[in-house]
This record gives structure tokens, sequence and C-alpha cells, in this order.
């Protein structure tokens, strides 16, 4: 029988469920990975369910958001997460070993098996055929504990590629390219399965800058199959036995064919401040640009550090501009060395950051006022690179180098030939770096320093719930509209009291004075897509933590809405889309009976607007409408 790859690995791995699309299903989890952003909350929520040792196959916690350690907080982090992991038998990767995805591709990554992830970038797995999905820190903490994963079975789409990229040209245009045209919503609810006769040129390092901006379309997941090209980067890797052929079987039915030929696209180029404002470069051609970082989890593989090396090659960088170098492992970094790529960098006036996301997290590296900064990174949402009003774009390392050559935008094309990169045939893959667990028993115990606040109890849902509009906002609001990052905030992420005061900050920055101390509970109105981009949990918590019980938006984000629930947050859609007009910052709120009518199943319920009355829908499980009435997945599994 004809079956899609997704379907393949889901049937070896489902629990519970049926794999029909708009049904959950549970799947069993083989892999996980944390990073440390989100990881010292998931490592609270896991010792919370007394768990001794961590159940899947491998688990990774890796470090690698958060890394100058400018004071204590962030250090303290740093041991929480290594005396943790040898405790409950994870693997560590420590500051400076590189970014969570792009190592696990390297060093973990298993075409066939699952992984879930606290970071919303963990597809980049599916690169290398993983099923791997982003997820909040305490569906990872649960998958740690031994527990399935439950997700919403999504259509799967399949996107066929032909042709073969031109010179100057990369992978990073392919979804681009898909960017613009299913734009940031566009794959909400779907997984994106790639096959045809241009992969066999796709190397697992480009597919993984495909599948890992798959993010950015809101969809599920993205897979490409484990092919000869699998095979070849496994054995590079050192890693010949994890290969396993995972293909499509027959001619599988999608629920809908893209195709995109590679010979007709051109350079892309994303503009500010959304990933799917996506032009060719040509077209901006003259745009002067004062900043350029390459790196991130979609482009900072040796062949993306090799090909701006090369084109720098007896160039030098603008003097307008600044170039900085991201690599995403200390893999990378050492192959870059051996092959010789560091040094036309380095002349060329580059400056070399240790593995890391840096910038990509408005961790440093923000850019000049009104200055044009060109990244090969995922996003770049308004402020995330820590500058009021900044103008990001994304592209890829091609395209950027070009930027920095030229100092104003530029198709790369005009770089002339383009260089031969070299083709090692295995890379250095280094011991150096990832600390392997301990023996059950071996390890000490867990230290913690004071920025690491227990979690705080949550309480149940009123049998009516009573509140007032505390904010309302537009569309696509992300989750670093919700809950900022940066190097002011990153440093919170363990402390859920200190972190709250920058709940919506970024939309009205008297958010939380104003509704702190307030005696009764709030709302929160959105439009469609409400929650997009980042993984954080944070962004769930810490608005309920300031006394944020409801959402009601058009639509929501397929990770928020899980961690919303998660944390006993009700998560509500209008009916009628028109209704959201009539809702208004400081009106009053009540959801007569509101918790039996969620036991019992309502999928609709009155909700009294001041003196009016309109209708919302609830669209979630039974297993989830506990976890909400109940005041979350923490209170559950303390009274189970
Ligand atoms: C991001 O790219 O937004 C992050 C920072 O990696 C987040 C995780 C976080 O907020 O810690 C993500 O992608 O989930
Ligand atoms: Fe790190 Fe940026 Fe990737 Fe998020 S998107 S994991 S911040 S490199």
């Amino acid at each position: 029988m004809a079956k899609t790859i997704v379907e393949q690995i889901m049937a070896a791995h489902l629990v519970s469920g049926e794999l029909v699309p708009g049904a959950e299903v549970a799947l069993k989890i083989d892999h996980t990975l944390t990073q440390d952003a989100t990881g010292t909350l998931a490592y609270l929520e896991f010792e919370a369910m007394g768990v001794a040792r961590a159940k899947p196959e491998v688990a990774v916690s890796f470090v690698d958001h958060n890394l100058p350690q400018t004071d204590f907080r962030n250090a303290d982090d740093h041991r929480f997460l290594r005396t943790v992991a040898a405790k409950y038998g994870l693997y560590f990767s420590p500051p400076g070993n590189g970014i969570s995805h792009q190592v696990h591709l390297e060093r973990f990554s298993a075409p066939g098996k699952t992984l879930l992830g606290s970071d919303s970038h963990t597809p980049t797995a599916g690169g290398g055929g993983m099923l791997a999905f982003g997820a909040g820190g305490l569906d990872v903490a649960l998958a740690l504990a031994g527990q399935p994963f439950y997700l919403v079975m999504p259509e799967i789409i399949g996107v066929k590629l032909i042709g073969r990229l031109r010179p100057w040209t990369a992978a990073k245009d392919v979804i681009l390219e898909l960017l613009r045209r299913l734009t940031v919503k566009g794959g909400r609810g779907k997984i994106l399965e790639f096959f045809g006769p241009a992969l066999r040129y796709l190397s697992v390092p480009e597919r993984a800058s495909i599948t890992n901006m798959g993010a950015e379309l809101g969809a599920t997941t993205s897979i490409f199959p484990s092919d000869a090209q699998t095979r070849k980067f496994l054995q590079m890797q050192g890693r010949k036995a994890d290969f396993q052929p995972v293909q499509a079987q027959g001619r599988p039915r999608y629920a809908e064919v893209l195709v995109i030929d590679l010979d007709k696209l051109e350079p892309l180029i994303a503009q500010p401040s959304s990933p799917d404002r996506v032009a060719p470069v040509k077209d901006l051609a003259g745009t002067p640009v004062e900043q350029v970082l390459i790196g991130s989890c979609a482009n900072s593989s040796l062949r993306d550090l090799m090909i701006v090396s090369q084109a720098l090659k007896g160039r030098r960088v603008h003097p307008g501009v600044s170039l900085e170098i991201n690599p995403g492992s200390r893999q990378v970094l050492e192959n870059l060395i051996l092959a010789g790529g560091l040094l036309p960098l380095l002349e060329a006036g580059a400056r070399v950051m240790p593995p890391g996301c840096w910038g990509c997290i408005g961790m440093g590296q923000a850019p000049p006022t009104n200055a044009v900064s060109v990244r090969t990174f995922p996003r770049n949402f308004p402020g995330r690179s820590g500058t009021k009003d900044d103008k990001v774009y994304l592209s890829s390392p091609e395209t950027a180098v070009a930027a920095a050559i030229f100092g104003e935008l530029r198709d790369p094309r005009d770089l002339g030939d383009y260089p031969r990169l070299p083709a090692p045939r295995r890379f250095v893959v280094a011991g150096g770096g990832i600390i392997p667990p301990p023996p059950a028993g071996a390890a000490g115990e867990v230290v913690r320093g004071p920025n690491i606040v227990p979690f705080p109890q949550l309480t149940p849902l009123p049998e009516t719930w009573r509140g007032e509009v505390w904010l309302k906002v537009g569309d696509n609001v992300t989750t670093d509209d919700i809950l900022p990052a940066g190097s002011q905030i990153l440093p919170l992420r363990s402390n859920l009291p200190a972190i709250s005061q920058y709940a919506f900050t970024r939309l009205d920055p008297e958010f939380p004075s104003r509704v702190q101390g307030k005696a009764g509970e709030g709302a929160i109105i959105g439009g469609e897509n409400y929650g997009q981009g980042s993984s954080r949990e944070h962004a769930a918590l810490a608005p309920r933590y300031l006394g944020v019980r409801v959402k009601l938006v058009k639509t929501f984000a397929r990770i928020h809405l899980a961690n919303l629930i998660n944390f006993g947050i009700l998560p509500l859609t209008f009916e009628n889309p028109a209704d959201y007009a009539l809702l208004t910052q400081g009106q009053t709120l009540e959801l007569p009976g509101v918790k039996q009518l969620l036991l019992d199943g309502a999928e609709r319920l009155p909700l009294k607007v001041g003196d009016r009355e309109i209708w919302v829908r609830v669209d979630l499980s039974a297993r989830q409408r506990r976890l909400v009435a109940v005041g979350g997945a923490l209170n559950l599994a303390r009274e189970a």
C-alpha cells in the first residue's frame, strides 16, 4: 500500500489514536533535546515528576543560547544543567560546543526515529530523515519521563523539488520561496514531506536548512527521505551504522503537492520584519548594509561557512560593514580550520565568535540604529535583534557575503564565478565537547544557585470564570512579543517571578505593572496565528503568573497552544471572527459554568461581554480539557 514517510514513522511509533488528520495521536519519542533557555524550566518540571532516570534512547541537554556568563545567574544555570544531565543520565553539550540542532544532526540524528525538542527549530533533524517536533519544555519533560507526545494529526503536504540549484542560489532560497508562497501561517496544521529528482543533489546540511525554517511557515514539522545523501552524511560523521533507508512507499496521496523548480529559483531575501516578506535580491539591489551575520541553526554548517570564506578569498569586507561569523558547532569550526577556511575570513576582516546562537536571540550583535542587517538566520521578528525599529533581512550565506563585500544588497551572481567548495570524504569528529551520561548512581547531586526559583503552584479553573480584557492584540503576534528574549531577559528563564515582569512589554510597556495586584484574572484577545515563533513556555507561564487565565483569538500557533493548555490557560477561538471587533481593553467577561461545560466536552461556550453575549469555541481533546480544568499538567501529575 502507498504510504508517506510520515505515516510510516508515525505508525511505527503510535501509542494511541488514529492517523487521521485532525485526530489527536500519541507518539513514542526516541530522542529528546533541550537548550539552556528552555531547558532549566524543563528540568525543574522533570524533577517534579520524580522519575529516577531519563527514559528515551538518546536525551541531550545543550547549552547554546545564553553563553557569555555575564554574571552568576547564567553560570548557575549552566551548572544546574550539567549536574541534572549527569544525575538523570543525559548527554550534556556544554557552552561552546554548538547550536543544539546542528550538533544533534551531526552527532545523534537517526533516520526513521522520533525527536522531541524544547525549541521550535527541532525539525532541523528532518533533514536527516528524523520525524522531529518542537514543543514546550513540559512536553519534553514528559517524554523524558517516558510519556508519549500528543499532537493533532496534521495533513501531509508533498513538496516536489525538480531541477538543480544554480550557482549562487542555495537551499535557503528554497525555503524562502515556500515562505513567499505560503506565508508564516501557511504551514499551520501541516507536515511538509519533500521528494523529487532534485533531492539527489541536496546534501543533508542543505536539507536541514530547509526543514529548519519550516518552523517559520508554522508547519508542525518537515522531513526528507533517508537516501544515498543521508548515508553519505552519516558516513562522513563516522556513523554508518546509524543509517536506515526511509522512503515513501509506492505513490502516496498527499493532501496537496507543491512543485519547486530549482533551475528557475533565484537568490531571494526576506525583508523586515517577517520571514515571509520575500523578494528577489536583485529588486532591492543598492540598499546600503552595515551589518552581516552568518550562522544560526539554519545556516552554519561547513558548507555555509566555506562558501563565505571562498567568496572572500583575496577580497576585503566593505569598510562600512561589520561581518560576524557564528559557527554552528565545534565540529564545523574544526573542519573549517582543517579545510583552510578560517584564514580567508580573518584576513578579509570578519569577526569569528565561538559556536552558538548569539545575535539570533539578541545575545549581543545588535545592529546600529537605522542600519540594515543581513542575517542567515531563520527569524527577523521586530526588535528581536536587540535594536528598536531594526531592519533585519534574512538570506542565504551567498547573498549575505555579497552584501558584506559590496556594502549593499546585491545579487550574489554579481560576484562572478562560483567558487569550488572542498568536498571532504569524512568530517573530523573530535570527541571534545559532549559529555556522555555517567553510569546510574555515579553522579553527585544537582547544584542550584539562587537564580533557580522553584515552580509556582497554579490554581484550578473556577466553576464560573469572571475576568476582564487585559490586552487586545492583532494578527501574527509572536512569542517574542509575548515574552521577549535578549541579553537582559534570557538570564531570568529559570526565575518566573522575575521574568514575568517582561510579559507583553513589547506591545504594552505598562502591562505587568498595570495588571499586577488586580484582584481578579484577565483575558488576552488576539487575531490570527497567535503565538507563532519560539517554543518558549515562558510565553504561556509568565502571563499566567500575572493572572491571565483566558486567551480568546482567531487562530493559535501549534506549540504555543500546547503550552497554554499545559499551564492551565483556557484557549478559546471566536465562533464568529467578526466578534473580535466587539472586544476592547477593560471590558468585563464571564464564562458561566465553564468548568463543567469544558469537562462535559462542550464545543461552544457562551461568553458574556459586558451586557452582550457571544459564542466562543473550545477545540480541545478530553485529555486537554482535564489539563485546563485542573490548572495544568503539573497539577494533574500531582493528582495522580
Ligand atoms: C528562537 O529561535 O526563538 C529560540 C530562542 O530558539 C526559541 C527558544 C527559546 O525561546 O528559548 C525557539 O525557537 O523555540
Ligand atoms: Fe538559536 Fe536562532 Fe536557532 Fe533559535 S533560531 S535555536 S536562537 S540559532
